[in-house]
């Protein structure tokens, strides 16, 4: 979670103004992300030299501003503070090495003293932005400590830098040249942890370093003399070597960040060390059991998004941008993938048998991946004929439950990143199943880790709460129930006729959007309320888990999702005048037992708003009065796609009545990378 941006203008003039903004408009692109604070480090006037003593080394000072709270607050302190030492903005640069960052505190309260970049000590000799958790970080602080340095912040990070001074000094005093690659892969031999870390140097001036273990890091290439792709160039030569050429480099936690300024990247590895020095790139590969890191050779890709896709054009909120844009998100996720009478997943076709011949399906999944498989667990259970189960990630972990040889799990995960599901899937491959994943971000850890999978295509998700890739998400695993059975004849019609209003889908979800303002006069309706109840069954159990939690995520109102069933063991009891209730009743297998619900609720006065199919309103609300949202009609098991969107609606327009930032919601990040 949180995010770490870099900028290196390498043989071009940058002012320090345009420089600042580029670091600046980084971290906006990050927002979405989650964080408490920010932070970046540029670098002063050679002349300028504020602090005690001498200075150890020859190249400018680096300055570090660090601030709590929110981006623009940050880009306020730093202009008021230059104005205050008056630094020259238009000063030019030919080369510089510009770090910032985004905290997500695990290790100490968000302040500007915690955050980053974490320094080394008094002249900022090395410097360190740094996403994840250093779980070694108290015996490499107390060796420290007993080596002289004083600690200013309660994070883990601050070790770092510490170390890389450590080991410069330890090398100098030896008389021994050291690079700036020797010295980061000496510090990150002593890490333990998750990380994704860049490191400047007053040491090493205009390089940076940047490598990774568990977190995700992206390097941006960008050519400025001439139209050439590095990625036709790079993947030829070991390194982009030191041609001389004007360019400008990019380190990003993803590529939403990158996306405006180039389209060739390199999705860095585990354990890779990236050194830009001199204009060029280099990769080396750090091995624990091997002195000598081993220089790799990797291609650059082209990235296939758009810059659009991570603006917010006519819209005031992601979220709601995100909403509006199913029709067009889950268009995409079908691409290529449906035929006449049959469907396609590359990333499956040659694991079929192996599923099939599984003894048990297992999905895994945290918050709304998990919701949306459990929305397409039904109809894979009748395609397959296979036991399938749901898990919670952290709840397998906890009770280490049985997995064997003989199962699939499948792992869902919009980010891939999600460190619970991380983990879980570490346990089952260790366990030996076979491990599918689902994901929405090509080269996540989750895509790389599982055998096979899926990538559900929905583009880039900025909202915290998630909707499109949720909708995405059940249609993939519906795409992957129909190639799952499709070995079997009596289903064939079956399969058939899904595939059909699979083609239909986007154009019903252009329908269901136009209960917008109808949802906004509910929520308004709704404004004063305590609490929300939403039932649900069958296929729909998983749409009233997911709007609830939609209402929580972003609405910060109490509300809960239940399975209708479960209605006359509990939740009855709650039940007067003044709780409101949604009843999803939609045409279905269950929809006697629904309407069966709705009268009983009725008998006891229950505030009802109930979803029905269209037409059916009068079928629905005979025994009472009732409040109807009616939705159309699809397949049954593509329903839940349908069903969301006027949840997803309504806790949008009562966040915006409320007046709570519906992008960033209270408490929450996109990617929940900690456990
Ligand atoms: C691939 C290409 C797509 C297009 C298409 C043409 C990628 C990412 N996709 O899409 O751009 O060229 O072929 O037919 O290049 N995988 C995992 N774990 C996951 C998700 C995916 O291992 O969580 C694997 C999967 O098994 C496959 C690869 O990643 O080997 C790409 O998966 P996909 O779903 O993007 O594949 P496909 O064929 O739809
Ligand atoms: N563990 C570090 C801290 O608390 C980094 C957190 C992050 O990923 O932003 O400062
Ligand atoms: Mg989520």
């Amino acid at each position: 979670m949180c995010g770490i941006f870099a900028y290196l203008n390498y043989n071009v003039a940058r002012e320090r103004r345009y420089i600042m903004e580029v670091l600046f408009n980084g971290l906006r692109r990050l927002e979405y992300r989650g964080y408490d604070s920010s932070g970046i480090a540029i670098d002063n006037d050679l002349s300028s030299a504020a602090g005690e003593g001498e200075r150890p080394y020859a190249s400018a000072l680096p300055l570090v501003f660090r601030q709590e709270g929110k981006i623009e607050s940050l880009v306020r302190s730093v202009y008021s503070e230059v104005d205050a030492m008056g630094l020259d903005l238009e000063k030019s640069f030919m080369v510089h090495a510009g770090i910032a960052h985004t905290r997500w505190a695990t290790h100490g309260v968000p302040s500007p003293r915690n955050s980053h970049p974490q320094s080394s000590g008094s002249w900022d000799e090395f410097l360190v932005v740094h996403n994840g958790i250093i779980t070694n970080y108290e015996v490499l602080k107390e060796t420290l400590i007993r080596h002289g340095f004083t600690f200013e912040s309660d994070t883990d990070t601050e070790v770092i830098p510490k170390l890389a001074k450590f080991v410069f000094d330890q090398a100098r005093g030896g008389d021994q040249s050291v690079t700036f690659s020797q010295v980061v892969i000496e510090v990150i031999r002593q890490l333990e942890g998750a990380y994704a870390l860049i490191f400047k140097s007053s040491h090493y001036p205009n390089e940076l370093i940047a490598c990774r273990r568990g977190s995700t890091l992206i390097l941006g290439v960008k050519g400025l003399t001439d139209e050439k792709s590095y990625a036709a160039s790079f993947g030829d030569v070991k390194t982009l070597t030191a041609d001389g050429q004007p360019k400008e480099l990019f380190f990003s936690s993803d590529l939403c960040a990158i996306v405006e300024h180039t389209k060739n990247y390199l999705a860095i590895e585990d354990n890779e060390v990236v050194h830009l020095k001199d204009g060029s790139v280099s990769v080396l590969k750090f091995d624990y059991s091997k002195e000598k890191p081993a220089s790799v050779q990797r291609a650059l890709s082209v990235l296939e998004m758009e810059v659009e896709q991570i603006k917010k054009g006519n819209y005031d909120h992601f979220m709601q941008k995100e909403i509006h844009e199913q029709p067009h998100s889950l268009t995409t996720t079908m691409r290529g993938r449906l035929r006449d009478k049959s469907v396609v997943l590359g990333g499956l076709k040659d694991h079929l048998k192996t599923i099939r011949h599984s003894r048990r399906i297992i999905f895994v999944g945290c918050g709304t991946s998990y919701n949306a498989a459990l929305a397409a667990r039904p109809f894979l259970e009748e395609l397959s004929g296979i036991p399938v189960t749901m898990e919670l990630a952290s709840d397998l972990l906890d009770r280490k439950g049985p997995i064997y040889r003989e199962d699939t799990a499948v792992f869902v995960s919009q980010s891939g990143e999600t460190a619970d599901t991380l983990l879980a899937l570490e346990y089952a491959l260790s366990n030996g199943a076979l491990c599918v994943g689902i994901t929405n971000t090509v080269g996540s850890t989750l895509a790389r880790k599982t055998h096979c999978g899926v990538h559900i295509n929905a583009g880039c998700e900025i909202g915290v709460a998630s909707t499109k890739a949720y909708t995405s998400q059940i249609v993939v695993i519906t795409i992957m129930a129909l190639a799952i059975g499709a070995d079997s004849i009596s289903t064939q019609s079956r399969r058939e006729s899904i595939i059909n209003s699979l083609s239909d889908l986007p154009d019903k979800v252009r329908e269901v959007l136009r209960l917008d303002n109808e949802m906004k006069d509910l929520a308004e309706s709704l404004m004063q309320m305590q609490s929300l109840l939403v039932f649900g069954r069958g296929y729909n159990y998983a749409t009233a888990l997911e709007g609830a939690l939609k209402v929580k995520e972003v609405a910060l109102t109490h509300s809960e999702g239940m399975l209708a069933g479960e209605m006359k063991h509990g939740p009855l009891a709650l039940v007067d005048e003044t709780l409101p209730i949604i009843v999803i009743a939609t045409r279905d297998a269950c929809f006697s037992q629904q309407q069966s619900v709705i009268q009983q609720l009725h008998a006891r006065k229950g505030r009802l708003i109930v979803m029905c199919s269209s037409g059916d309103a009068a079928s629905v609300c005979s025994g009472g009065s009732c409040r109807l949202i009616e939705v159309p009609l699809v397949a049954d098991c593509l329903q839940p796609v349908i069903n969301i969107i006027p949840l997803q609606l309504l806790a949008y327009h009562l966040t915006v009545l409320r007046g709570y930032d519906v992008d960033q919601p209270r408490n929450l990040a996109k990617s929940v990378t900690t456990q």
